[in-house]
């Protein structure tokens, strides 16, 4: 297992709720390096902003990976959703689901995050809204197989979507798709509220092939160790059940955005030793 953390990218202007590090954004990077993880998931808007060979080279430079690309800063700062009562911003939330795509293809980055870039059911009036959801995910699907990228949904919790809040609603969501390219993303603070237990749909997800990506954020979305959920039970089910993929820190930047990064990373690395160690 390996531990990142999520930054914005550097077209995004103002703050997005839980990205981490301050500074420039290669300043944020370097600190991602410093403080010792091993990869950093981008929270890109609009990455056709972006120079996404020059990112691509800094990231190496630095020894980082990009663990994921996330969709959610598209939703905060753009208001883009799959599910919209207008047409024209869900069909502007498709072509900008295809541009991160193409930028996570171009990052080498594995998934793109499927969150509260989706939106909501209340706000597609016509009561088709799983079907439109089925369909966007699996035209977006076709296109991330075609670049070497797969598309994570991550179950949320209902303050925050009305459509797959916890595993179960998201397994039968990718059952229905079909596709090869999509899988799950569990966020550990959803879960929280949301399932009965954090460990059986952690066994549940991994038994249907499809944990693919994990979100770290303690009960209160603060870093792992400042709220009540068992980070040591947790890291112990995900190595027996034998997930090897990230940890992606996506939390409160509280106190600061730097502080809760290294909190978190101190925390985790007693839980998990860097990727040259056993
Ligand atoms: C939002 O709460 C969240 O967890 C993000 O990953 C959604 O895109
Ligand atoms: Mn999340």
């Amino acid at each position: 297992m390996r531990l990142s953390a999520a930054i914005k990218t550097y077209e995004i202007e103002q703050e997005v709720p839980v990205a981490l590090f301050s500074g420039s954004f290669h300043n944020r990077l370097q600190k991602a390096a410093e403080f010792g993880y091993d990869g950093i998931e981008l929270m890109a808007a609009n990455p056709v902003h972006l120079d996404s060979k020059k990112i691509c080279k800094q990231i190496k430079e630095l020894g980082l990976e990009v663990s994921a690309i996330g969709s959610g800063a598209a939703f905060m700062v753009d208001k883009l959703t799959l599910l919209a009562s207008d047409p024209d911003v869900s069909q502007r939330a498709l072509k900008r689901l295809h541009d991160l795509i193409q930028f996570a293809s171009e990052v080498e980055a594995p998934f793109v995050t499927i969150g509260s870039f989706r939106g909501r059911k209340a706000w597609v009036t016509d009561g088709k809204a799983d079907a439109k959801l089925n369909e966007a995910m699996a035209n977006a699907a076709g296109r991330a197989s075609r670049l070497g990228v797969r598309l994570v949904l991550e179950p949320l919790n209902r303050y925050e979507s009305d459509i797959v809040n916890n595993t179960k609603e998201g397994l039968a969501l990718l059952e229905k798709i079909g596709h090869s390219h999509t899988g799950l993303l569990i966020d550990t603070y959803h879960l929280n509220i949301e399932e009965p237990s954090i460990h059986s749909c952690f066994q549940k997800a991994m038994s249907a092939g499809k944990l693919w990506h994990i979100h770290i954020g303690d009960s209160n979305r603060l870093p792992p160790g400042k709220g009540h959920l068992d980070f040591p039970g947790i890291v112990s089910t995900l190595r027996e059940i034998g997930y090897n993929g990230y940890l992606s820190a996506e939390l409160l930047p509280l106190p600061n955005p730097d502080q809760a990064a290294e909190e978190t990373l101190r925390y985790m690395r007693k839980l998990i030793p860097p990727k040259n160690m056993k």
